[in-house]
């Protein structure tokens, strides 16, 4: 199955979206994602102009030997350009051997393990009273567990919460890239005050376990903005509220400040979003110093990666904690769904609906039933790609915030 052509699509359906699509000559489509927030051109860059050259006339069955290729073959490896675009590849030609075989990509993985995959929703508030709400709401939509993102008093404007929950009509993200809709093409700024965060958080899961009881999973996302002993501190101030993980507590760049967190709380961890290489676990596997993998197909290298990264992880009795907002396109998540349902080690999948817009462009066969996602029987990944859709939608710029605090110190955002 020769490779005939390997197209770069960027659109922008509500946010922006990077999606290869490689066609063999007997007409088979592959579908991946590429998709960097807020960096998506150098992506883009990266795959048109030293990816793509080097598919055509290749071999679209050889998986492995075509990531190994463009990983070992470039010399400089690593980084989220590079690997997002070797993901895209790598997920594109699982799409095709999977269509071609006729099978629903899990069936190649070695076939379900589960009915459907665990999903999480987002509820989230500017107060304790609002997140009280966005919970009940969830659990209406039919999820079973729920990660809890709050307001802090004194701050203006917080990670994870939407933006107003009193506007009305249905919230799908609160996506925090914000586009310059030709505005100001800069990032906007926010205040953090990590003291403040400390305080509040614990009262603000003593008042959800109040209301919603012992069973519900709850989950919290730090993201990245305490040191190891403040991290520490919070995992042992939410310990009586019986947390299903924290996330990212300390800056991913540093793996041995799990060390620290690790021996002060009984809090499972989670991290690994914006990890790009199994490499990046360092020693948090093998010292058993996480209970998650948080890492998404489109940012470790694709299906390939994913499934070695996961079968290390079992080795560890570590489980899996895809990342899903909404800057994982559709494709991207069809493709986690697929490993969900077929690995032994599957944990719980992060899940945040797309816009209505976003799915005008990538049509979707994956289902969210009784809190659990289905990637659906159809072959392939399950995604297609309307062409003329995605060009009504052209790329606008978007950057995520930078936060400083209330001194002006650039800090992790
Ligand atoms: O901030 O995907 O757990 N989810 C997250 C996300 C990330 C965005 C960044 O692009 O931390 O909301
Ligand atoms: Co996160």
């Amino acid at each position: 199955m020769k490779i005939t052509a390997a197209d770069v699509i960027v659109t922008s359906p509500g946010r922006n979206f990077v999606t290869l699509r490689i066609t063999t000559e007997d007409g088979l489509t592959g579908l991946g994602d590429a998709t960097l927030n807020g960096r998506e051109l150098a992506v883009e860059a990266y795959l048109r102009s030293h990816v793509a050259p080097l598919l055509i006339g290749g071999d679209a069955g050889r998986i492995e030997d075509t990531w190994q290729y463009l990983y070992r073959g470039a010399y400089w490896r690593r980084g989220p350009v590079t690997m997002a675009a070797i993901a895209a590849v790598d997920m594109a030609l699982w799409d095709i051997k999977a269509k071609a075989a006729g099978m629903p990509l899990y069936q190649l993985l070695g076939g379900a393990s589960r009915t459907g995959a665990l999903a999480y929703g987002h509820a989230s508030g500017r107060d304790i009273p609002e997140v009280l709400d966005s919970v009940r709401s969830h659990l209406e939509q039919g999820y079973r567990a729920i990660r809890i993102q709050s307001g802090i008093p004194g701050l203006d404007s917080v990670y994870g919460v939407a933006a107003s929950s009193a506007a009305g009509g249905e919230r799908y993200d609160y996506e925090p890239a914000r586009r310059s809709l030709g505005g100001p093409s800069r990032p906007v700024e926010e205040t953090w005050d990590t003291r403040a965060y400390l305080r509040h958080m614990p009262r603000v899961f003593e008042a959800v376990r109040a209301e919603f009881g012992p069973e519900l999973p709850l989950l919290h996302d730090g993201h990245h903005r305490m040191t190891p002993i403040q991290a520490a501190k919070l995992g042992k101030d939410l310990e009586p509220y019986d947390l299903f993980w924290l996330e990212d507590a300390t800056p991913a760049e540093d793996p041995t400040a799990l060390r620290l967190i690790r021996q002060h709380t009984t809090t499972p961890l989670a991290i690994g979003e914006i990890f790009n290489s199994l490499h990046d676990y360092g020693p948090l596997l093998s010292e058993r110093l996480i209970d998650y993998v948080r890492s998404a197909v489109t940012h470790i290298g694709g299906v390939t990666a994913m499934r070695k990264l996961l079968d290390l992880a079992a080795v560890y009795g570590v489980k899996s904690g895809m990342h899903g907002p909404t800057d994982i396109s559709p494709v991207g998540m069809a493709a986690a769904l697929h490993i969900d349902l077929a690995v032994h080690n599957f944990g719980i999948q992060e899940y945040m609906k797309h816009s209505p817009r976003t799915l005008e462009v990538f049509l979707t066969s994956y289902r969210f039933t009784d809190g659990l996602l289905h990637p659906s029987d159809t072959p392939g990944l399950g995604i297609e790609l309307d062409d003329e859709a995605a060009a009504r939608f052209p790329y606008e710029q978007a950057y995520l915030p930078v936060n400083r605090l209330t001194d002006g110190t650039v800090h992790d955002w």
